[in-house]
């Protein structure tokens, strides 16, 4: 075994460890110079046939290469380790001044802005908020309303069906007689928003479903005049201070006296125009004193309570509100028609 020639071995290999410029190829380098079928592992493989005074010599000088060059190896890597690792880093930098990417945001349904709205401004005035099912039972929709089997009323009013007693209620009314039995006997004012469905033909003003906030107050002493300025004060808050509204009598089977609500137009101030048919008014609810019949049918004695209740359609306050020339476009998800909504909500 020639000296020279491992010494010679050792020298290439810290030449190739010096150039090497990355990790991968540095470990090119340790597989040629330190593994099992490297130059070196031949040479430590020959040792045994060499003759006695050359053993040793020949081994120590083998192993102080095989130490050397793994020495150079270990340190060489961790600087090419930091060095990748640096560079990596240097790459990977976040531009924080790159605008980001814009996402669409969407807007709320006028619909649920408007029903927000007069929910707030009911809650504003003591109200309280009731809840009842949408399936409900002939019982509750029609009978303890003042409104029996045979009634005439109940054509103004025709649903759907689950089965002989249970339907999809027509009116939030229901909840009127709900609260009755929940309150038994007790002063009530609550409002109770919530869907309702017909079978009424669609069209611009007309929807199959639709919603209404119901409202109902009754205590002692309670008259017409606490009803008319409930709805004034709502009617201006809803929809300005200069907007006038005006009862006319009308007929609910679950009031007496009873009324419709109209409001100012908007678009001709009471003037008359097209959109309110000439007449200057709008009709906005239906109200009235709550029926001393339905009274007694839901536990409160009509000689010592009364009181008023009134139903709203929550579609055609939007459609008002926003000038929308069809009561259907709320359904329809249009996102064209939904944008323009996105200051309101
Ligand atoms: C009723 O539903 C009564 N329950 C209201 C009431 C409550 C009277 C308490 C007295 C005391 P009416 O059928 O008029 O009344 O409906 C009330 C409101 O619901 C209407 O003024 C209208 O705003 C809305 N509405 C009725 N039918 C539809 C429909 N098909 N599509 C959209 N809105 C409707």
């Amino acid at each position: 075994m020639e000296k020279g020639t491992v010494l010679l071995l050792e020298k290439t290999a810290l030449k190739q460890i010096e150039e090497a410029k990355s990790t991968e190829a540095l470990n090119n380098v340790k597989n040629t110079y330190l593994s099992k079928k490297s130059e070196l592992s031949t040479l430590t493989s020959q040792i045994g046939s060499l003759p006695v005074e050359q053993k040793k010599e020949c081994g120590q000088l083998i192993n102080s290469v095989r130490q050397a060059i793994t020495q150079a190896i270990e340190e060489k890597m961790v600087l090419l380790k930091n060095q990748e690792l640096e560079e990596k880093l240097e790459k990977e930098t976040i531009d924080i001044s790159l605008p980001g990417k814009d996402s669409n945001l969407g807007s709320r349904n006028p619909f649920y802005v408007i029903q927000d709205e007069m929910v707030e401004i009911f809650l504003g005035m003591g109200f309280e908020i009731a809840d009842g099912p949408e399936v409900e039972t002939d019982l509750f929709n029609f009978e303890l309303l003042n409104i029996p089997k045979d009634h005439p009323a109940r054509d103004m009013q025709d649903t759907f069906y689950i089965n002989e007693n249970e339907l999809l209620r027509t009116h939030t009314s229901p909840v009127q007689a709900r609260a009755m039995k929940a309150k038994k006997g007790s002063p009530i004012r609550m409002i109770c928003p919530g869907k309702t469905y017909r079978r009424d033909n669609d069209d611009a003003t007309h929807s199959h479903q639709f919603a209404q906030i119901e409202g109902l107050v009754i205590d002692k002493d309670i008259n017409l005049g606490h009803l008319k300025a409930t709805l004034e004060l709502f009617v201006k808050k809803m929809f300005g201070e200069k907007r006038e509204i005006r009862l006319r009598s009308s007929y609910f089977p679950f009031t007496e006296p009873s009324v419709e609500v109209d409001i100012t137009c908007a678009n001709c101030n009471g003037k008359g125009c097209a959109m309110c048919k000439g007449t200057g008014f709008i009709e906005i609810l239906g109200a009235g004193m709550v029926h001393p019949n339905v009274l007694k049918m839901n536990g409160y004695d009509p000689n010592q309570y009364s009181g008023f209740a009134f139903g709203v359609g929550i579609e055609r306050l939007a459609i008002l509100r926003y000038d929308i020339d069809d009561i259907r476009k709320i359904y329809q998800n249009d996102v064209r028609f939904l944008q323009q909504f996105k200051k309101v909500s």
